[in-house]
């Protein structure tokens, strides 16, 4: 079934804990590799930001800390994908975030002849990235980063929901890790080695 999959097509979906530095990593990635930057979290601040129907009902689950619906955040990655036509290829960053999302990604793609082609993901302690988070909280403005309550529940979220999805993805053969700590550069040089390779 894999013979018609479009190999030029580079899909990668950048994992990791809350704040272990997905998004960091991707304003470089995106340009090294010339792909389509997807992150779920943007689309929703941007969403909240305007007011807009996805952005009320997002915002009641973001400022929790909890997940937002599979239903919503499905729909709204797919209409995202929808609008880069010409994409040589994507980066998928804080998706897929549950098992039932990483099946739809997995559909989806195989509707365009497309398909994940490597995972990877950022390692790294909870007990530092809780702090980081705290940390950007003083600035940043979003409402998840300013308690440790809130922070705490992402955690839960993320060991309940999102961490089944390294053996989803080891299953498939496509699951690889980078030591997250380090300098944003160091980091993003583990990143580009497995990349490379793919
Ligand atoms: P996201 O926006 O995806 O955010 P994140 O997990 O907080 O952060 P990320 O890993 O991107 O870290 P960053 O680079 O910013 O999600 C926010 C919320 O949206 C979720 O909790 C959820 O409610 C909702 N959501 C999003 N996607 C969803 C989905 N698929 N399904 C359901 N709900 C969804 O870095 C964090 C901090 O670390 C920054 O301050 C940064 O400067 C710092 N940092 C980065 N790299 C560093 C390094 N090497 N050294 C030191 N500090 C570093």
């Amino acid at each position: 079934a894999t013979q018609n999959i479009n190999n030029d097509m580079i899909n990668i979906v950048l994992f990791g804990k809350p704040g272990a530095g997905k998004g960091t990593q991707a304003e470089f990635l995106k340009e090294k590799y010339n792909l389509v930057h997807l992150s779920t979290g943007d689309i929703f601040r941007f969403n909240m930001k305007n007011d807009t129907d996805l952005g009320k009902l997002a915002k009641s689950y973001i400022e929790k800390g909890d997940l937002v619906p599979d239903e919503v955040t499905i729909k709204m990655l797919q209409d995202e994908v929808e609008k880069n036509p010409n994409a040589k290829g994507f980066l998928f960053d804080g998706f897929p975030r549950t098992i039932p999302q990483a099946d739809a990604l997995d559909a989806f793609l195989k509707t365009k002849n497309w398909e994940v082609t490597g995972t990877v993901a950022l390692e790294a302690d909870d007990e530092i990235l809780v702090q980081r988070l705290l940390e950007r909280g003083k600035t940043s403005g979003r409402a998840d980063d300013q308690d440790e309550e809130k922070i705490r529940n992402r955690y839960q979220e993320y060991n309940e929901k999102t961490a089944p999805l390294i053996d989803y993805y080891k299953a498939q053969g496509k699951f690889y890790s980078v030591n997250g700590i380090g300098s944003v550069a160091e980091v993003t040089e583990r990143l580009s080695l497995i990349i490379d390779k793919l």
